[in-house]
């Protein structure tokens, strides 16, 4: 593989992709234990993106983040204690147990997620108008789907970031599916040109390549920082465990008997019931149900990469091994004192 930074640039770049992945794993643990009310979405399969445009932020610099709002906040050092203390509703948690895994805020570090979809480039339109009148050289960062791209709020916010010229970094991750709904299906035209449209500068980066979305978002901040307005990175990414654990799609796959069972005779009743739609357009809408699930299996167990080994590939492979294990044992840690502070008992 071509390496596009320094050696120790991609240690680094590795550590906080290996910190995410294994915090995402805990919570994946935890939730299956029944300790984490509520869905959750993990940010598995977007840490490529994800560290590679934190890696460039400072202090005072802000972050609006989406529902997958732990991977942003675990690489900008967010307490990882307090976060499992929010997951777990304890009262000592990063919001004191009243934001869960959607509704992440962190004061310290100017950071805020939220679960309504699309509101990060509002929010992040915000932070950066802040930055801008309160302490220019500061910029804001927004982590939206491709999804939300659709969202009104979302061209409004990308409108007032280009005609202000808002410090702001938008960063597109895209999957390629907003829940079950095949992306390409709902939305026009390219999401680099749309973005252009807008009059802002716009750049298409392998999100499962980290070095790759560092350099692409070094040369966004900066631009930013200098006072030359927004720019829109779009990034390609996948999300491992489907959209939010558990989700049925994947566990179709996982027992496909036990799975299609309780719905295959809803199904034959929904097709044969008289009066309703005709026979064509049933057929049809069964054919994209059959599409949905064989697209969404195939993206997740045919044309996966993983940015995690990727990363790992980019550097020594004992170097690899050593930073593994130091952010393994990191969030091991944290999850223990958190689960004793909390007072848990019944952990698996
Ligand atoms: C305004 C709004 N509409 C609908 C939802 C329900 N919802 C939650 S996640 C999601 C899909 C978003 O897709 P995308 O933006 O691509 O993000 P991804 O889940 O793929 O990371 C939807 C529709 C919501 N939370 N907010
Ligand atoms: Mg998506």
């Amino acid at each position: 593989m071509k390496k596009t930074k320094p050696d120790d640039v991609l240690e680094d770049l590795y550590l906080q992709v290996a910190r995410i992945r294994h915090f995402e794993a805990a919570l994946h643990e935890l939730w299956t234990a029944g300790l984490i009310p509520g869905e959750m979405h993990l940010g598995t399969g977007e840490e490529g993106v994800v560290a590679g445009v934190v890696a460039n932020l400072v202090d005072g610099d802000a972050m609006a983040l989406d529902h997958r709002s732990t991977p942003p906040l675990v690489a900008r050092g967010v307490d990882l204690k307090a976060m499992v203390l929010e997951m777990l509703g304890s009262e000592k948690g990063l919001c004191a147990g009243m934001g869960g895994h959607m509704h992440l805020f962190s004061r310290e570090h100017l950071a805020a997620s939220s679960g309504i979809v699309g509101s990060s480039v509002p929010m992040g339109s915000g932070f950066a108008l802040a930055a801008q009148q309160l302490s220019p050289g500061k910029v804001a960062v927004a982590f939206l789907g491709e999804g939300a791209m659709n969202q009104g709020m979302v061209l409004e916010g990308l409108n007032l970031a280009v005609t202000w010229k808002l410090p702001l970094v938008i960063v597109c991750k895209d999957n390629g599916w907003s829940i079950t709904t095949r992306t390409r299906g709902v939305t026009g035209g390219g999401l680099v040109q749309r973005a252009r449209a807008f009059g802002m500068r716009a750049v298409q980066v392998d999100g499962f390549r980290v070095d790759r979305v560092c350099k692409a978002a070094g040369a966004a901040v900066r631009s930013a920082r200098a006072g030359r307005g927004p720019t829109f990175i779009h990034a390609r990414c996948m999300h491992i465990h489907g959209h939010f654990i558990g989700d049925p799609v994947l566990r179709i796959y996982g027992d496909p008997i036990g799975e299609l069972k309780p719905i295959a005779w809803p199904l034959v009743r929904a097709i044969s019931c008289r009066p309703g739609a005709g026979m064509p357009h049933r057929v049809g809408s069964l054919t994209g149900i059959g599409a949905t699930l064989a697209g969404l299996g195939y993206r997740t167990y045919v044309s996966r990469r993983d940015p995690y080994k990727i990363a790992g590939r980019l550097i020594d492979a004992s170097a690899q091994a050593a930073l593994d294990a130091e952010a393994r044992d990191e969030v091991r840690g944290a999850v223990e004192a958190a689960i004793s502070e909390a007072g848990v008992k019944n952990i698996a």
